[in-house]
């Protein structure tokens, strides 16, 4: 009897490799007369650049060169932004290497090319910069306001956009209950585990680039439509990638520079990212002033939601920096019915890093919205918070559902999620231990947070895609080839950077043909394997690209299907596949899939018009995206004497459909919720007055520790998607998005009875803390 091996959980086949060190990350990587390039970074937020000399760097002992932004000017072009989300959004002009202005602390204005990397740092000191300084414009608000300094000549708005469905101003009028809050998200910094590097190489006619990125195809076309160089004669290679998070889903100044100084030198260059370096240039994430308002009826019931955002793009716009905000668009009413919903964005400038996609991109920010404000309208009518959202979700039965923002929820089952949360967190007992401590004025106060989460992921339609402007298709690219010894190779468009892919792969291609496990291989991440692609992001790899994959399976069965037809001389109607072997029906006579591989092989008894090939490719490009969601809870105790959280429980129950892999599935959670948690309670970026970034070490941007993240009780429900064969709902970004509310949730829960409805995030002791004493002060 052959093993299932689609839900197995399987352990990682890249796991052996990437644990005893035997890796390929990029900064491992050496060529032959290799020369490493570091940059000179703006230590002004804002300033006109009056006078740049490098000679004296030039002329010290091993530096091969030196370039201002001036130098390479006429070659560098304009970084891209892929996302034009209005008519009529301004993109300003951004070269690699700054020229006349530099607009955040850290934009390189120059850099330096010598024999190892201690060399060229040192003779950065050498180069002369003269700046003339501008205001610093760091504030949303202020950045908007018309006396404010401008970023960039043409204004500091990127965009403003608005969206309503139903009748807004109908379900504001006269409604009993309004609640209107404004949130602030924080500007986080992702902290993958291995920081960008890349190595550029020139044979004097074709590139090679190997960066530590998400999206090896799509840059590939972004270098060639940005420097000019023939797409054709790029290869892009994304070798062992330690984490991206989002922030390795770009195209960087030091990319494309690096493949513009190896065409000038003619030498292979290399640049690594310093720590320091990384939380100073690596786009940043979130950066939202969140204005909302929620009308309901008496008894809860939802009439309207209004958004308003501020989003703060930085100095300038990114790949996708525009887009990041308005993934959020048709998020705000999430799992919720109701007649009315009114969304709007504006994007700013400032001069800070810009921002752009982390972690969940748009829908963290959105989830944390409706689910803070659905935890104070339970506060406002006195009701349990979870008993506000079932008099509103959408109920399992109304499936598919067309929510008020537009978006059809093909599968869920909120009650069932919610109910099996409930029971694995013991609800009831310890909401009457937190009456008990409340009734003894126990100093440390319990607090139980809920976030009954829905998300948007598996980004692809690329019909959906393009109504949303945004610059690219949402297809991706699988290809199945059967070696003549009956071994499969898979290659994939999908770029794995710590998911688990070559894991999961195998599974769906073990089943689809009836192959061992261990005798398949997965490639990816290189253009030159997999010409085509469309990457990792937006949770969409399984999605979208294991099901390429599948599919092309299922041609390869086709094939093969004729082939053994012609040897065992029968139809091919005639013929039944089972566990890899296809067989006459009602005979013994058949002939396995790793015969038939063979048989093409040596082509010798080929049925006419067929190829010597048993392989196929495929690209899937799906009716609509995945709608993963879940019920996540959390206790927290809340010292009140020094304002520590202390995470005491937390549930998740996640419905992500059909599961391929439930270790991986388990590693995804609970990575996900650590960095939810780490939004909650930890992370921040902080600028000072000039525009300097504070945080630029781990000893002052706070990543949790795997001490102070709580163990995570983890189960599941399952509702399949009906998008795809498999059933299969997105995993990679869930965890986080639900996370950040059911934590926030917790910490003003325990603070209620101390008047605290709100405490900006990260909830760190300190504010917790002021908060308290501010309300003690008050009354
Ligand atoms: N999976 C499964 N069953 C499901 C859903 C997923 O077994 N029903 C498995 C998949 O086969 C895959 C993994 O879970 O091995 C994640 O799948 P998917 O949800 O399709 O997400 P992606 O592979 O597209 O990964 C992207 C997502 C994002 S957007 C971020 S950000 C993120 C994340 O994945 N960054 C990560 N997880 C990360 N994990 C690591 N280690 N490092 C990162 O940088």
């Amino acid at each position: 009897m052959t093993v299932q091996e689609v839900g197995r959980p399987r352990r990682r086949k890249e796991d052996t490799r990437l644990l005893t060190g035997r890796t390929q990350w990029t900064d491992n990587l050496s060529r032959p007369g290799m020369l490493h390039v570091m940059f000179l970074r703006s230590p002004m937020a804002h300033a006109r650049i009056t006078r740049v000399d490098v000679s004296g760097a030039r002329d010290l002992p091993g530096v091969v060169a030196a370039f201002s932004g001036q130098d390479l000017a006429a070659e560098q072009g304009s970084l891209p932004c892929a996302w034009p989300v209005t008519e009529d959004v301004v993109i300003p002009d951004h070269p690699p290497m700054a020229v006349t202005e530099v607009r955040y602390v850290g934009e390189a204005v120059a850099c330096v090319i010598a024999t190892d990397r201690y060399r060229a740092a040192d003779a950065l000191d050498a180069i002369e910069v003269d700046y003339e300084p501008l205001p610093a414009v760091l504030d949303m608000n202020e950045a908007l306001a018309p006396d404010s300094p401008k970023v960039h000549e043409a204004g500091n708005k990127a965009y403003s956009m608005q969206i309503t469905s139903g009748d807004i101003e109908a379900a504001f009028r006269d409604a009993p209950v309004v609640v209107e809050r404004t949130f602030t998200q924080q500007r986080l910094i992702p902290s993958a585990m291995e920081p960008r590097a890349v190595l550029a190489d020139t044979d004097g006619e074709s590139y090679t680039l190997w960066t530590s990125s998400q999206i090896p195809h799509v840059l590939r076309v972004m270098l060639a439509v940005t420097t000019g160089i023939p797409e054709h004669k790029i290869r892009v290679v994304a070798p062992d990638v330690g984490g991206g998070f989002g922030s390795k889903l770009q195209v960087t100044a030091e990319e494309v520079l690096c493949l513009l100084l190896a065409r000038r030198i003619g030498r292979p260059v290399k640049w690594t990212e310093s720590r320091s370096e990384g939380n100073l240039t690596v786009h940043h994430g979130r950066d939202q002033i969140q204005h909302l308002r929620l009308a309901a009826d008496a008894d809860g019931r939802i009439r309207g939601l209004r958004v308003e955002l501020i989003a703060d793009m930085g100095a300038y716009l990114l790949l996708l920096t525009p887009g990041i905000p308005l993934l959020g668009a048709s998020m705000f009413n999430a799992i919720y019915k109701m007649d009315a919903y009114e969304f709007g964005c504006t994007g700013v400038f400032t001069t800070k890093m810009p921002t752009d996609a982390y972690r969940g991109a748009g829908r963290p920010e959105a989830t944390f919205g409706i689910e803070r404000m659905m935890d104070e309208l339970a506060a406002e009518l006195n009701m349990d918070p979870l008993e506000v959202r079932r008099r509103n979700w959408i109920r399992h039965e109304e499936f598919p559902y067309t929510t008020i923002s537009g978006l059809t929820y093909d599968s869920g089952n909120y009650e069932a999620a919610t109910e099996r949360a409930l029971s694995l967190f013991g609800y009831d007992k310890l909401r009457a231990e937190q009456a008990d401590r409340r009734d003894r004025g126990d100093p440390v106060q319990l607090g139980i947070g809920v976030s009954t989460y829905t998300e948007m992921c598996g980004l692809a339609p690329s019909r959906l895609l393009g109504e949303g402007r945004f610059g690219a298709g949402g297809w991706e690219h699988g290809e199945v080839r059967m070696l003549p010894t009956g071994k499969v190779e898979v290659v994939t468009g999908s770029t794995p950077h710590g998911q688990g892919h070559v894991t999961s792969w195998s599974q769906i291609v073990a089943d689809a043909l009836g192959v061992p496990f261990e005798d398949i291989t997965v490639l990816h991440g290189d253009t030159a394997i997999a010409h085509k692609g469309m990457d990792t992001y937006g949770s969409r790899s399984l999605v979208v690209g294991g099901i390429a994959v599948l599919k092309a399976c299922e041609k390869v069965k086709d094939k093969a299907r004729v082939l053994a037809a012609h040897l065992l001389e029968c139809s091919p109607d005639d013929l039944e596949f089972e566990a890899g072997t296809f067989k006459v029906r009602g005979t013994d006579s058949g002939r396995t899939i790793q015969e038939l591989a063979f048989a093409a092989f040596t082509a010798h008894n080929l049925p006419d018009g067929v190829e010597a090939r048993l392989d196929s490719v495929a690209t899937f490009d799906p009716e609509t995206y995945s709608f993963p969601h879940g019920t996540h809870l959390c206790a927290v105790e809340v010292d009140t004497e020094t304002g520590r959280t202390k995470i005491r429980s937390y549930v998740a129950v996640d419905d992500i459909g059909k599961v391929i892999n439930p270790l991986i599935v388990e590693g995804q959670l609970h990575g996900g919720i650590a960095q939810g948690i780490a939004q909650a309670l930890f992370e921040e970026a902080v600028y000072d007055a000039e525009g300097n970034l504070l945080t630029t070490t781990m000893a002052d941007y706070l990543l949790p520790s795997a001490a102070d993240l709580p163990d995570v009780t983890l189960d599941r429900t399952e509702s399949p998607a009906t998008s795809n064969p498999l059933g299969a709902k997105g995993v990679g970004e869930a965890g986080t998005i639900a996370s950040t509310p059911a934590v926030v949730n917790a910490v003003v829960d325990a603070l209620r009875p101390y008047g605290i409805d709100d405490v900006r995030m990260p909830c760190t002791p300190e504010r917790v803390w002021r908060a308290l004493q501010e309300r003690a002060q008050e009354g």
